[in-house]
């Protein structure tokens, strides 16, 4: 059960542009007015600004610039994927948090946020630049019933949902670059990091972490990152509510998934490749043999692997391996 103040705040974000009465929430929450008042000043004192009229009630006027679960709550439209929100205003990392909380059993859809990762990562023991009060930088736990070969589709599924989401909220037609970025104009926006706990030949638990530059400046990134990332607001030269963004990559996400795990990865294969950046170029990529192979893009079978003809019309298979564009 959601607290007091956490109950208000979800009422003033329901009605943005609304006053509501002390007594209508106290109706609905079942507190005294007093008690309403209380947590008004408690919300003031976290870095809300809320409008007060006598006889008129409270309307919410700004919101401090972290992640609040209860405003990405009261917008929300899945049925579980983001309804158990483990939120702290910084952590390591999400995903590591995540990967705890999946083996503490935390049921399929708890998304782990956090305004800031002290020590935010990538693939291959990369890391993830996670500047404090200005990106997504989020893990969401799926225990899907799929084999392990399955469960690289789940990035490109990911890719797929917040190309779209970005695309309602912010207008922004982006691109995939194989296997798990998300690109704008040569630049990169957002990485995908999918990770799995097993059982056997079993997922036991997916952890899909996603890094988004949604409010980040240059004075943000270090030298090197600047050279080869972007952000939304970089790109619309504006900020963008991360809550809406996390609204709807969520909503996104829970319908891809319901879709993929009854009719299988046809449809997401045929977005994946519509979004795909890589598609009918020259790439170099490294195969699972750690051999480097130079070819044509030809797209991805019905398993979500990269096809690659080299110059002789030979077929690789490329797994999840970082890939380079040579034309
Ligand atoms: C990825 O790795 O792109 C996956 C990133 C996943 C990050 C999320 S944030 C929430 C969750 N919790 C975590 O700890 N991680 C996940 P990779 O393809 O290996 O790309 C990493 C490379 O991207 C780095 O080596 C840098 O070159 C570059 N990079 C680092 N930070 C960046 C940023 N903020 N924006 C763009 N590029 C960045």
């Amino acid at each position: 059960m959601p607290s007091t103040k956490a109950r208000i705040l979800m009422m003033l974000f329901e009605h943005p542009h609304q006053f509501i009465s002390g007594q209508e929430m106290s109706d609905a929450i079942g507190c005294s007015r007093t008690a309403v008042w209380k947590q008004i000043k408690e919300l003031e004192k976290d870095g809300y600004r809320i409008e007060s009229i006598p006889k008129k009630g409270y309307r919410l006027k700004g919101t401090p610039n972290r992640i609040s679960p209860e405003e990405i709550l009261a917008g929300l439209k899945t049925e579980i994927f983001g309804r158990h929100i483990v939120y702290e205003p910084s952590m390591p990392s999400t995903q590591k948090r995540a990967h705890h909380l999946a083996e503490d059993g935390a049921p399929e859809g708890t998304l782990v946020i956090s305004d800031e990762q002290t020590e935010g990562r990538g693939r291959l023991g990369r890391t993830w630049h996670s500047p404090k009060g200005t990106g997504i930088w989020m893990s969401l736990i799926l225990r899907p019933k799929l084999s392990l070969n399955k469960i690289p589709q789940l990035t490109l599924m990911t890719a797929v949902a917040i190309v779209k989401a970005i695309k309602v909220v912010t207008g922004i037609e982006c691109q995939i670059k194989w296997p798990n970025d998300i690109f704008y104009n040569g630049k990169k926006l957002v990485g995908i990091l999918t990770e799995l706990q097993a059982e056997e030949n079993q997922a036991k638990a997916v952890i899909i972490g996603m890094g988004m530059n949604v409010n980040l400046t240059e004075q943000d990134l270090p030298d090197d990152i600047k050279k080869i990332a972007t952000s939304i607001q970089m790109i619309t030269g504006k900020p963008c509510s991360r809550a809406h963004l996390i609204q709807d990559i969520m909503k996104q996400m829970e319908s891809f998934y319901h879709f993929y795990l009854e009719d299988g990865f046809g449809l997401i294969k045929t977005l994946w490749e519509t979004y795909a950046m890589n598609i009918g170029r020259i790439i170099t990529a490294r195969n699972v043999n750690g051999q480097v192979v130079k070819g044509l893009a030809r797209g991805i079978n019905d398993e979500g692997v990269l096809l690659l003809e080299d110059q002789e019309g030979r077929i690789h298979r490329i797994y999840s391996t970082d890939i380079e564009f040579n034309g």
